[in-house]
């Protein structure tokens, strides 16, 4: 069975370890969201790619969700005592082998999707990850400090702010055409099923959503997604702080309505039984990823009720 999921951080790669535990043999590719990656000191970063790499080769820091188990942050401590006006980002010193390497195969002269594939033959995911797309665009908040409007990476407004500033609006900023990375479209057309994984549906799933032709190509398939939102507040993170930006309200049956027509399942956590997404086929199961047993349930809860 081929299974493709779009995802982005935290919650998208929990789930997907999910999907492999339910289906070990299905062959999994990950469309991940680059929208959260920034440029610091010279070193490309990206926050997702590596969530999800990390989380599927065993290198993740179950804790905190990102980022590398054993860490330590040397490198980060003599930044701010050099008053580097970036020391706010959580540098990890393994971490940044990661930035270091994938900046160097790219001067080198790699695509990012080539890069991905580098960095995996070390971590061995068990998946394909492909970025959504080769084309930089980065995801960048608008906000209203004390009457003045600001825009400012993602990254700073969600770690340096903690997503505290109200954002007047959030949007992909990109130079050139969103086009999709190689074997992306392809990879959702020979796909038996996609899932929609309880990554944040504004900055993560909403933003490989923009990416060109994935709407379309979704469109012939199968797709079945996971609410992040339980009983009103997301499960993590602070999702409700960019469905706010957008006009949507924090809400399963909001969400599942949010992607609109390309679902044909929505699951919600069994607190969210009564929701209601017209022409989607919604169930209510539990959606607490406890451990890797209630998220190897839920991936086959997603799986049967998108008839796969
Ligand atoms: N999240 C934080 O809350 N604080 C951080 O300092 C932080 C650093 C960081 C470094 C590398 C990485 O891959 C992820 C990191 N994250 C951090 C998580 C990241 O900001 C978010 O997970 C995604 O961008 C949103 O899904």
């Amino acid at each position: 069975m081929r299974i493709v999921a779009l995802a982005g951080g935290i919650g998208g790669a929990r789930f997907l370890q999910g999907v492999q535990h339910a289906e070990p043999a299905a062959h999994l590719t990950v469309v991940v969201n680059t929208g959260d990656d920034t440029t610091l000191y010279g070193l490309r970063i990206c926050p997702d790619l590596d969530t999800v790499m990390y989380t599927l080769g065993g290198g993740i820091d179950t804790e905190r969700g990102w980022g590398r188990q054993d860490e330590s942050w040397q490198a980060k401590e003599e930044l701010a005592a050099y008053g580097s006006p970036t020391a706010w980002f959580g540098l990890g010193d393994r971490d940044l082998a990661t930035h270091l390497r994938r900046t160097q195969l790219m001067l080198g002269g790699k695509t990012l999707t080539e890069v991905t594939q580098v960095l995996c033959e070390r971590w061995q995911p068990g998946a394909t990850l492909l970025p959504m797309s080769d084309v930089q665009a980065e995801t960048h908040v608008t906000v209203n400090e004390g009457g003045s409007r600001r825009a400012m990476h993602f990254q700073e407004w969600w770690i340096k702010h903690r997503a505290s500033l109200p954002a007047e609006s959030i949007t992909l900023v990109h130079h050139n055409d969103l086009l999709p990375a190689p074997g992306v479209l392809e990879a959702i057309e020979r796909a038996d099923v996609v899932l929609l994984p309880p990554s944040n549906p504004v900055v993560s799933i909403g933003t490989i959503l923009q990416v060109e032709g994935v709407r379309e190509a979704l469109k012939a398939k199968r797709v079945v997604g996971l609410s992040p939102i339980i009983g009103g507040s997301p499960v993590r993170g602070m999702a409700d702080a960019c469905l706010t930006a957008i006009g949507v309200e924090t809400s399963a049956e909001a969400v599942g309505r949010h992607y609109g027509d390309l679902l044909d399942g929505w699951l919600v956590d069994t607190a969210d039984a009564g929701a209601v997404v017209p022409g989607v086929e919604v169930r209510a199961v539990p959606l607490y990823m406890t451990d890797i047993e209630a998220t190897a349930e839920m991936a086959r809860a997603a799986l049967d009720l998108a008839g796969a």
